[in-house]
């Protein structure tokens, strides 16, 4: 029997980037703790088939396609949300991508998308949210960043920057949106099994260095993200703010 600490039933959850890998992983297990769940994405037909299989296990959930780097599309579908659906309790900005290159190659459209849908778009998403906790005196916000933000390796330069500047924007949000009663926090993963990391995986030399590097041994699996994830949604952490909860096996804490 779960703490009703952690119980986030009557709540609802909107996370974006979640028809799949580590955002959908996220979704399930604020599901698994009682939460609605808005699932977001910018593929329909994958939304669908991710609400399908939460639905089958007996989740409120709908589905938001929307581009989470489009100010007002991003406007408008929280709106509709709040107003159809219910009011949001808990954001996960998690929707990103990679674009790898040499950074003395990078074009300037790799480095704007990247920055755009791994940073711009949690400010965008959080702005639209915000206002409505801070009138309801109560949000939990959890920014998806990485063990990029603190960290670098060659080729992802506009991720790592992306990343970095993630884990500041959390905590500026923490500064000025707790006295609201909100939280706001992050999750830091480190090299997770995920659709963005199969080249990554599938490059045995690659693979494992990961696995040389990380003191566990191996990399994550998405659903290892779910009860950090649970806990920063729920009231156990109503006095946490402007955390980075570091999930990587170790990685970061060896040399
Ligand atoms: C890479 C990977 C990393 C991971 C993750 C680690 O190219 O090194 O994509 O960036 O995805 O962000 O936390």
């Amino acid at each position: 029997m779960a703490s009703p600490l952690f119980d986030l039933t009557g709540r609802t959850a909107l996370v974006t980037g979640s028809s799949q890998g580590l955002g959908f992983a996220m979704a399930r297990g604020l599901a698994q703790a009682g939460a609605a769940i808005v699932l977001n994405g910018r593929d329909e037909a994958k939304l669908t088939r991710a609400a399908s299989a939460l639905q089958a296990e007996e989740v409120r959930v709908t589905t938001a396609a929307f581009d989470v780097t489009d100010g007002t599309a991003v406007a408008a579908a929280v709106a509709k949300l709040e107003a159809e659906f219910a009011p949001i309790d808990i954001l996960i900005n998690n929707a990103g991508i990679q674009r790898r290159a040499p950074l003395a190659e990078m074009t300037e459209q790799q480095w704007r998308e990247v920055l755009d849908t791994n940073l711009t778009s949690a400010f965008l998403v959080a702005r639209a949210v915000a206002p409505r906790m801070i009138a309801r005196r109560a949000g939990k916000i959890i920014n998806i960043c990485s063990v990029m933000s603190e960290v670098s390796r060659p080729t992802i330069a506009n991720y790592a920057a992306a990343k970095g500047g993630l884990k500041m924007l959390t905590r500026a949000m923490a500064v000025e949106w707790a006295k609201h009663g909100l939280q706001a926090n992050a999750i830091a993963p480190g090299y997770f099994m995920t659709e963005l990391n199969r080249s990554l995986v599938e490059n045995v030399e690659f693979n494992k260095w990961i696995c040389g590097r990380t003191p566990a041994g191996r990399w994550g699996q998405p659903e290892e993200l779910a009860g950090a994830a649970v806990f920063l949604a729920s009231r156990a952490s109503d006095f946490v703010n402007g955390q980075i909860l570091t999930i990587d096996g170790g990685l970061l804490a060896a040399l």
